[in-house]
This record gives C-alpha cells, sequence and structure tokens, in this order.
C-alpha cells in the first residue's frame, strides 16, 4: 500500500510519468469512478445508472509521498478521461481548503479548463499544455476535461491546505461547464435549485 513519507525527508528526485498517469516513488493513488460523483453533475439520474452499469472510472490522482503536512510541498498527477455525462464534461468533484492557501496547475496535456469561485465571483482559465493556473487562496477549484483525449496536469499545493468537498456541495462553483454546438458552452449555475439558472 503507498503511502506518505514520515518528516523529516530527504530531498527526493520525483518522477511522473505522464502516459502511465503514475509517481515515481508513488504515494497515494485515488481512482474516482462515477459512483464517487453523486450529486456534482446535473444529470444525477444518469450518473446513478452509469455507476450502476459499469462505474467507469472519471480520473486519477496519482501523489507523490511528499506528506500532507504543515511547511511540505506535495504534488500530485490528475488524469480525467474524456466524456460528457448529459452534455457535462468530465471533472473532478473540485475542493476548497480549510486552510486559504495557493496553488497551482500545470498542464501536461490534453485540453481541459480551471473553474474557480470565491462564493460570488466564477473564473474560467483554458488550459492547455504548458500553461499554469493559478488558484488563489479562498477560491474553490474544479478540473474540467474540454477535450476528446485524457487531460492532465499537475498540482502543486502546501501540505496544510487541505480539501473541503462539502464547500462545493453547499455553493457550487457558480457554473456548469457543458459541450455545445461549437465548442465549450458556460451555464451560470444556481445552486438553490440544483439547476442552470
Ligand atoms: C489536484 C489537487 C489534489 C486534488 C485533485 C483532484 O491534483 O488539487 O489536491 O485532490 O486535483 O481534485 P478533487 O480533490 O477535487 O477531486
Ligand atoms: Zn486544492
Amino acid at each position: 500500500m503507498p503511502s506518505f513519507l514520515a518528516p523529516p525527508l530527504q530531498p527526493l528526485r520525483i518522477r511522473f510519468d505522464s502516459p502511465a498517469a503514475t509517481a515515481e516513488p508513488a504515494g497515494p493513488l485515488l481512482v474516482r469512478r462515477m459512483s464517487s460523483l453523486e450529486g456534482l453533475f446535473e444529470a444525477e439520474g444518469l450518473r446513478r445508472e452509469l455507476a450502476d452499469a459499469g462505474d467507469p472510472i472519471v480520473y486519477t490522482v496519482a501523489s507523490s509521498p511528499v506528506p500532507e503536512l504543515p511547511r511540505e510541498l506535495p504534488q500530485s498527477l490528475t488524469t480525467i478521461a474524456p466524456g460528457t455525462l448529459g452534455g457535462e464534461f468530465y471533472m473532478t468533484k473540485g475542493h476548497q481548503h480549510p486552510d486559504p492557501q495557493g496553488e497551482i496547475y500545470l498542464c501536461l496535456r490534453g485540453t481541459g479548463g480551471l473553474l474557480t469561485f470565491d462564493g460570488a465571483t466564477t473564473s474560467w482559465i483554458e488550459m492547455t499544455p504548458g500553461v499554469i493556473g493559478y488558484m488563489p487562496p479562498g477560491w474553490a477549484h474544479r478540473s474540467i476535461n474540454t477535450g476528446d483525449e485524457e487531460y492532465q496536469f499537475l498540482a502543486v499545493y502546501p501540505g496544510s491546505a487541505g480539501h473541503d468537498y462539502q464547500w462545493v456541495v453547499e455553493n457550487g462553483m457558480g457554473e456548469r461547464i457543458f459541450r455545445g454546438p461549437t465548442g465549450v458552452v458556460r451555464r451560470p449555475f444556481r445552486v438553490d435549485t440544483g439547476v442552470p439558472a
């Protein structure tokens, strides 16, 4: 079972294998299937059907063994499969940092977007290889695969930031991202009704 290292750490050489979507040395590997994404897509009924019939992998997160502890700087490689559910692109759950601290995502391959929301304002950053998306403290963040291939990015974040998923369930992300006839369509999302405004 891969796990985080215990401090004090020695300097480390970490190799992220992009095609294999792995880290060496390896830390925790997270596999998020349709069944892990309850209540996040607009088409919740469809999501449930898919979760019951095959339960496809939506994304994986391969972390290095650098621990999520204060003063450490963990990294992870997230790979999102291409696809849509009811027209809404495959995406990560999205989270807020309980300890408000910044984070960066560096796109390695594919085409995607970084949706950030501070509770009032939504921001959308188009991600292509070589682009860094910066999330300032206090902005919840979700990644979306808007292409036809896998979308992959490297995340680097403060070890004490933490992951608050309930914040996104309660506040939403301000918008939902759909495949339209000519590309990406961003629709306002009202959390009180769960449907686009
Ligand atoms: C990035 C980082 C991780 C995060 C992952 C998946 O790799 O931000 O901390 O866990 O994306 O996002 P989520 O936790 O929202 O599913
Ligand atoms: Zn984060």
